[in-house]
């Protein structure tokens, strides 16, 4: 049982719908803030903005019982979640502005005693950060209770879901909640077993902070080594899918897979928080995320090579947009800047762009006239080219015979491995 009722939840994306959506099926008050009116009316007609397994039913149970609903102004509750989008600016560094702004949100209806929970992917600091400009709008209460104000009570809590499995992860992960002070970490970890069948363990705000930057961080330098390997294979004339098959026989060796690069707006953003918090030091993380970001630009050229084998009115089949397979999450999607390099550099070719878990084309590929969104089978039949950029399902179950005759770019190995 916990001590807390009423929870605001601030900003109800990928992370902090489910979040209000599962507090809310497990009996609490759930109130959701966004600042997108849309987003706000379709929660409260009980729909899910975007696609997420299991996300739907959740948020419609909730709300039927009225234990979820969306507002786009903060409500006054017992705890306050912030999940908004950090993104870097142009020099890498953090842009706390959404923090900052559900900063002034917050401010106003705080009586003291509540508890504020970071939850969105934050640079080492940016929990006081938050705690310090609260209470920089609100100089009647504290962070510890100095001076006899009443403090609020400041934690990090990193999300670690993965999109696709978010409201499985949700209840299984374990988490970290590290606090200003240790008072602030044991509610967040007394609010979190609510849902929370993992361990919740217990630390520091910045070490909380850069704990799920590490993480994100640990996967960006791994895969930066399967791209790279694809690329020595591909010098070297060898099959890089064998090469990783057989070397993962080794008991101590697990490498990932190579892609079209990093996408998603985590593993290709998180490092560059630690590379910005400790330039001198962060070497390997910095060079990863380069190799990373590089990968497009090699795909591009692959298939430019490949293309210049086609006969004249030849046409090209790209399969797939979304940042990985079985999402239709088009964020910082290697996809999409591959896909509009080749339209690009071949304004008089038909680009064929197949993505079943999209209706449209996204705005920069609608822009140019060679680029359409069609079916997979039709993409492929009609093209003499096929570049394959997400390992969907339906991609994997195209018979390998639909292929026969046609050139091929597999970045994925789907059917190359
Ligand atoms: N990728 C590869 N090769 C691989 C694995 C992934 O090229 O072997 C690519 C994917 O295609 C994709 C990108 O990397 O473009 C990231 O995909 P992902 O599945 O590794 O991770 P995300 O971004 O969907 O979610 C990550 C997760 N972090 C870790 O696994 C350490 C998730 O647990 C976090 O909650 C999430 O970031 C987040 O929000 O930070």
């Amino acid at each position: 049982m916990t001590t807390f009722q009423t929870i605001a939840v601030i900003g109800l994306g990928y992370i902090g719908l489910p979040t209000a959506a599962i507090l809310a099926t497990n009996g609490l008050d759930v109130i959701g803030v966004d600042v997108n009116q849309r987003t706000v009316d379709a929660v409260n007609d009980g729909r899910v903005p975007f696609v997420e397994p299991d996300l739907g039913v959740h948020v419609a149970g909730a709300v039927s019982q009225g234990r979820l609903k969306a507002t786009t102004g903060t409500p006054a509750a017992d705890a306050y979640i912030v999940a908004v989008p950090t993104p870097f600016k142009a020099d890498k560094g953090a842009d706390l502005s959404y923090i900052e702004a559900a900063a002034r949100g917050i401010a106003p209806v705080l009586q003291g005693g509540e508890l504020i929970i970071l939850e969105s992917t934050s640079p080492p600091g940016a929990t006081r950060h938050l705690g310090e400009y609260i209470v920089s709008l609100r100089p009647d209460l504290s962070l510890d209770g100095a001076n006899g104000k009443p403090a609020i009570l400041l934690a990090h809590c990193p999300e670690r879901v993965l999109p696709g499995r978010v409201m499985i992860e949700l209840v299984t992960n374990d988490r970290i909640v590290g606090g200003i002070t240790r008072r602030a970490a044991e509610l967040a970890k007394d609010l979190y077993s609510v849902f929370c069948q993992g361990e919740i363990l217990i630390t520091d705000d910045v070490t909380a902070e850069m704990a799920k930057l590490v993480e994100n961080s640990y996967r960006d330098v791994n895969i930066a080594f399967a791209n790279e390997l694809s690329v020595i294979s591909d010098r070297l004339g060898i099959n890089v899918w064998e090469l990783i098959r057989l070397a993962n026989h080794h008991p101590r060796v697990d490498i990932l897979q190579p892609g079209p690069g990093v996408g998603g707006h985590c593993i290709a953003v998180d490092p560059w928080f630690i590379v910005a918090a400790a330039p001198a030091e962060s070497r390997l993380i910095r060079t990863a995320r380069t190799v990373n970001d590089e990968k497009p630009s090699w795909v591009v050229q692959q298939v430019l090579e490949a293309s210049a084998k086609l006969a004249g009115d030849s046409e090209i089949a790209v399969l797939g947009l979304a940042f990985k397979a079985n999402i239709d999450d088009l964020r910082e999607s290697p996809a999409i800047d591959i896909a509009h390099a080749i339209a690009e550099a071949l304004p008089a070719t038909h680009i064929n762009v197949a993505e079943p878990h999209i209706e449209a084309l996204p705005e920069r590929l609608q822009r140019r006239d060679n680029v359409r969104l069609i079916a997979l089978e039709e993409a492929v039949g009609r093209s003499a080219l096929v570049v394959v950029l997400v390992d969907h399902d339906a991609v994997r179950a195209l018979p390998p015979e639909v292929l026969a005759g046609k050139l091929l770019v597999d970045t994925r190995g789907v059917f190359s491995a």
